[in-house]
């Protein structure tokens, strides 16, 4: 089973000097279903394409190489808690995007869960809930809402694919995720739920060269301090969400390397 890991083109999204980068992780190996042939499933986009969800690439794949397909890994309807261990190869991530969604559901109800284990002993997990963080796949019956502020709905005429959003524990920037693991149980109605894309978003750390021109000097530390208490992204030198004395003291140590 080959996996592909694509590291998507940082240029493509977002400012050229972030130190934040996408890797999407191919799902292929997994798809069991094509949800185009659920209801209303034409207007969902065909796979083999990266869609811009949020500035976040979401690479979303197809089903038995069927080019009309848009395939996803959804529980099976077995009756008992299903798992799947995907393997990742990433240091140093900061958030974990994904785009699910299932079929039926009834507010409230646990579907499953997204975990993410580290070499190292790093660990989080988003827990699945109907109406919260993920929802009927189509508008109409069952469970529709979205109320988690970190999720983002995505839709296409009346089907969805909706983003969820997992802020990483700052242990991972040290570490390496070995896998993610989607787990839960397929109960009509409760719901089943459905993976249809994942990217990790990671965050280098850098020498003070905040700008990226490769060298560090006064306009590095001009750009800290202009952005100092903020959580500018492209200011933050060792990725922890705030531009602080650290970040200036990374820039004033590496001072005139590169120059
Ligand atoms: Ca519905
Ligand atoms: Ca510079
Ligand atoms: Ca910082």
């Amino acid at each position: 089973m080959r996996i592909k890991l694509m590291i998507a083109l940082t240029l493509a999204w977002g400012a050229m000097n972030s130190h934040a980068q996408f890797v999407s992780i191919d799902i292929t190996p997994w798809t069991n279903e094509n949800i185009r042939d659920w209801t209303a499933g034409n207007q969902y986009p065909t796979g083999n394409q990266t869609l811009n969800v949020r500035g976040v690439p979401m690479f979303i794949t197809t089903s038995n190489n069927n080019a009309n397909s848009l395939g996803v890994m959804v529980l099976p309807a077995s009756g008992s808690t299903h798992a799947w261990d995907i393997p990742v190869n990433v240091t140093g991530a900061k958030t974990l995007y994904t785009l699910m969604n299932n079929a039926w559901g009834v507010c409230g109800r646990e579907l499953g869960m997204i975990e993410v284990f580290g070499q190292n002993g790093s660990y989080a997990s988003m827990t699945l809930i109907e109406g919260f963080n993920i929802r009927d796949h189509f508008n109409g019956n069952y469970c529709n809402s979205l109320t988690d502020p970190d999720a983002f709905a995505f839709e296409f005429g009346s089907v969805r694919l909706d983003q969820q959003k997992l802020e990483l524990p700052e242990s991972f920037l040290t570490d390496t995720i070995t896998h993610v693991r989607f787990s839960g149980v397929n109960r009509n109605p409760d719901g089943a739920a459905f993976l249809a894309s994942l990217t990790l978003q990671t965050c280098q750390g850098s020498n003070g060269d905040v700008n990226q021109d490769g060298c560090v000097d006064d306009s590095d530390m001009l750009q800290v301090l202009f952005a100092f208490g903020s959580d500018d992204p492209d200011s933050d030198v060792n990725c922890d969400g705030i531009v602080d004395d650290i970040d200036l003291l990374t820039v004033l140590f590496g001072f005139g390397h590169g120059c």
